[in-house]
């Protein structure tokens, strides 16, 4: 166990504090949801990060998904180098854009055209104005605890930071334009077939997280996922799998490929810039089409598509194998299994629930299926060990709402020191 020394993050979250709300850019990071002060990060390396005191940690956030090389892998710095040093961003397409665009294709075949954008919140925010112009609806259908970026439609009883926080629909958002985005339980198949029964043919889309992993992570079952193929092809209405977190993470060909059900459009993001801001939206080309500059629907991005950020992605997406994903889902099942041995043997209880490189302990009995069966885990329980994994060496996402991963640079010693960090928090939580 590690003393954990926070007097440098202590004095950066003072200064941070005072330029920007809350000492942070994005609410998550200020673990307002387990209190004590936010660890800064001086740099990582692999499957470690180290903080400004000099604390190392094996990673489990790896910034939210998008390092499953891990961080600052050599060949993805080495290409990023050459990148920079022949310029940043022109504004001007290059031949980089297709060929991340060709990657993506070979990986998720749905996804016949594309559009690069520069996070998951404009990816999302874009596919629903094209879902509403291409279908003339304005309806959107999406899932309590689901969250698809901060876009003003989607910020309706949403997950992730919102949920820590407590606030699902955020002040700000008019009236007029929550009343066109219709919620609805995850998982819940009767009041899908319900709500198209009644609405149907005003829905312009539906948006899901396919694997659910801004709740933690909760998989949509085979029957809610093909219900909502099914009752949006009968009542015209596009289906939009957002695979911001999803994709490359559920599965090397995302949560499409692992369920084998046709988004008409998917949404990603993270994994897609290897570490850099790209998000992308993309599916069938005749709906693509309806995008400037050949359709009427507007989008635009100064960075969109950037050689910088394509060479990113391009550099992680060419890395990665089957194989790999084959790995990296056998340690983090004999994680998970791990940690329910532990938490058995202390008495905590405990649901963990894994797909493919994305995993969740829930403080809870469970089962676990929608957002009120996470919003009834023990937060407290949660808290302490939060920080007794942490003294321990072990990182992971600061709410019972976040998602935790693992990447290619995770070692079998990595997962047996990890199982027992957290046998030692149970035991120091139940003391
Ligand atoms: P960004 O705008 O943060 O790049 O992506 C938004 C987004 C869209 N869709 C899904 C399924 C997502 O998970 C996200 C962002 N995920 C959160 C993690 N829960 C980002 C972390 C944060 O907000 O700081």
């Amino acid at each position: 166990m590690q003393q954990l020394h926070t007097k440098k993050s202590a004095a950066a979250f003072e200064a941070a504090q005072k330029r920007m709300p809350g000492g942070v850019n994005s609410p998550v990071r200020a673990f307002k949801n387990v209190g004590g002060t936010p660890l800064f990060i001086d740099h990582g390396k692999n499957q470690h990060i180290i903080d400004i005191d000099g604390n190392t940690f094996i990673d489990y956030v790896l910034s939210w998904g998008p390092l499953i090389l891990g961080h600052a892998d050599d060949q993805v710095v080495a290409d990023l180098k050459k990148a920079a040093e022949r310029g940043t961003s022109y504004g001007a397409p290059t031949p980089l854009e297709t060929e991340l665009a060709e990657l993506v294709h070979q990986i998720i075949p749905s996804i016949e055209m594309i559009r690069m954008v520069s996070s998951g919140t404009e990816a999302t925010m874009s596919a629903i104005r094209l879902a509403r112009g291409y279908t003339h609806r304005d309806k959107i259908v999406k899932f309590i605890g689901n969250y698809h970026g901060h876009s003003d439609s989607l910020l309706v009883d949403a997950g992730s930071g919102m949920a820590t926080f407590g606030i699902t629909t955020s002040p700000g958002v008019p009236d007029a334009l929550a009343y066109d985005t219709l919620t609805v339980p995850y998982n819940d198949t009767a009041a899908v077939k319900e709500l198209f029964a009644h609405h149907g043919d005003e829905i312009a889309g539906v948006i899901v997280e396919p694997v659910a992993g801004n709740m933690g992570v909760v998989p949509g079952t085979q029957t809610f996922l093909q219900t909502l193929r099914d009752e949006t092809t009968a009542h015209g209405a596009l289906l939009i799998f957002d695979e911001v977190m999803s994709g490359f993470r559920a599965d090397f060909h995302g949560a499409q490929g692992l369920r084998g059900i046709t988004p008409d459009l998917t949404t990603l993001g993270k994994v897609i810039g290897g570490g850099l801001p790209v998000g992308a939206f993309g599916g069938k080309r005749e709906i693509m089409e309806a995008i400037t500059p050949v359709g009427n629907i507007y989008h635009a991005g100064t960075l969109s598509g950037n050689p910088l950020a394509m060479t990113g992605g391009i550099s992680t997406l060419k890395q990665l194998s089957d194989a790999d994903y084959v790995a990296m889902e056998k340690r983090v099942a004999a994680l998970t299994a791990g940690i329910k041995h532990q938490a058995d043997k202390h008495g905590i209880p405990m649901t963990v629930h894994h797909v493919g490189t994305m995993w969740s302990a829930f403080y809870s009995e469970g089962p676990i299926n929608n957002f009120a069966d996470v919003q009834a885990c023990d937060q407290e329980l949660f808290e302490k060990c939060f920080w007794q994994l942490l003294a321990h060496g072990v990182y992971v996402a600061p709410s019972q709402f976040e998602t935790c991963f693992i990447s290619t640079k995770h070692t079998d010693e990595d997962i047996e020191k990890t199982i027992e960090a957290y046998g030692a928090a149970f035991a120091a939580a139940t003391r």
